[in-house]
């Protein structure tokens, strides 16, 4: 059985590390944070709802960041930093890109072998880091964000049909954030694509509404953002790896010419499996869609282009 290492035990770590432990997939998780004493309060804290939810994973908490990742087959990147007062978006870019470097570091040091899933925003950009920085193949560094905006979308389209969410499969692409491609013709309730079920207007609403859902929560919750859902988008894609069940899920790797895109990170399709991406799938697209994505590239190329100098 393998070893998952997650890096950072915030809002979404932690969840994340409570997720797997429940679901007994890895034999053992290694929460890693800076913060003294957090990761092992969590980790034994975690640990001890094991008896009550018939699991005996093995977690445990660290401050060393060589120590918790060593062997690991997926390690799982959610530590960052949010922004702060007098920090503009730059600042927290590089601060990020600071933390996501010394972590990839010790990950290429020390699990040189494992599949690593990005969650740390601004997402897509921090993907391309980890992928410079370790230098594994692209198959073996994807970034979480399209498996999160896809079960918004799922959310929302049950929400409005009164329909059970397993019946519902759906399809977000393009970069985290605004300009994220929700692509309705792609998705179903149990093999019946949208356009038969709701007027185009109500599909708008639902897609507008998923492209803002990060927003939504943030608002809400006034401090932090959201986690549970994100937390357990990332230990679908763990699962997906350890047990190489090949789900077919978006997801943020670098491209090298699929949809027309190169040397750029950024939300398709794939299978996912042992070894992480299997395969990348290449979707017949309207050209409106195309249009979309295509301008959500550009976005995301922009962030790109501003960390490039920055890692040498
Ligand atoms: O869809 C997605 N990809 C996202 C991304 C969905 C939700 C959250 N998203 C991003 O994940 C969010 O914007 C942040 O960049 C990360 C983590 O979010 P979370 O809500 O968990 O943030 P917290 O609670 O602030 O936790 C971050 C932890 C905190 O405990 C810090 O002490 C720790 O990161 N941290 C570190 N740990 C280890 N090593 C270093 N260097 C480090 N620096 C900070």
């Amino acid at each position: 059985m393998a070893k998952v290492a997650v890096i950072g035990a915030g809002n979404v770590g932690a969840t994340l590390a409570h997720v797997l432990a429940t679901g007994g997939v890895p034999s053992e998780v290694s929460l890693v944070d800076v913060v003294e004493g957090m990761p092992q309060g969590k980790a034994l804290d975690i640990r001890q709802t094991g008896p009550l939810e018939d699991s005996d994973c093995v977690l445990t908490g660290t401050n060393d960041l060589e120590a918790g990742v060593a062997g690991a087959a997926v390690v799982v990147m959610t530590a960052g930093l949010a922004r702060k007062p007098g920090m503009d978006r730059m600042d927290l870019l590089k601060k990020n890109m600071e933390i996501v470097s010394g972590a990839m570091r010790a990950v290429k040091a020390k699990a040189p072998d494992a599949v690593v899933i990005m969650v740390t925003n601004p997402l897509d950009v921090m993907t391309f880091v980890a992928l410079r920085v370790t230098g594994f193949p692209r198959e073996r560094v994807i970034g979480m964000a399209g498996v999160l905006d896809s079960t918004r979308f799922r959310t929302f389209i049950a929400m409005e049909l009164k329909v059970s969410v397993v019946d519902v499969a759906a399809m977000v692409l393009g970069g985290h954030g605004d300009t994220m491609v929700p692509l309705p013709r792609y998705s179903t309730v149990n093999g019946v694509p949208l356009p038969e079920l709701l007027p185009a207007d109500v599909i708008d609403r639902l897609a507008d509404r998923t492209r803002k859902g990060g927003g939504e929560i943030v608002a809400l919750l006034k401090t932090g953002s959201a986690f549970y859902a994100p937390a357990t988008s990332a230990a679908q894609m763990t699962e997906a790896i350890l047990k190489d069940r090949g789900h077919l899920l978006p997801a943020c790797v670098a491209l090298e010419g699929e949809f027309g895109e190169r040397d750029l990170c950024f939300g398709v399709p794939v299978i996912l499996g042992k070894g992480g991406v299997r395969r990348i799938v290449e979707l017949r697209l309207t050209e409106p869609e195309k249009a979309m994505l295509k301008k959500s590239a550009a976005e995301v190329r922009k962030g790109i282009d501003e960390v490039k100098p920055l890692l040498g």
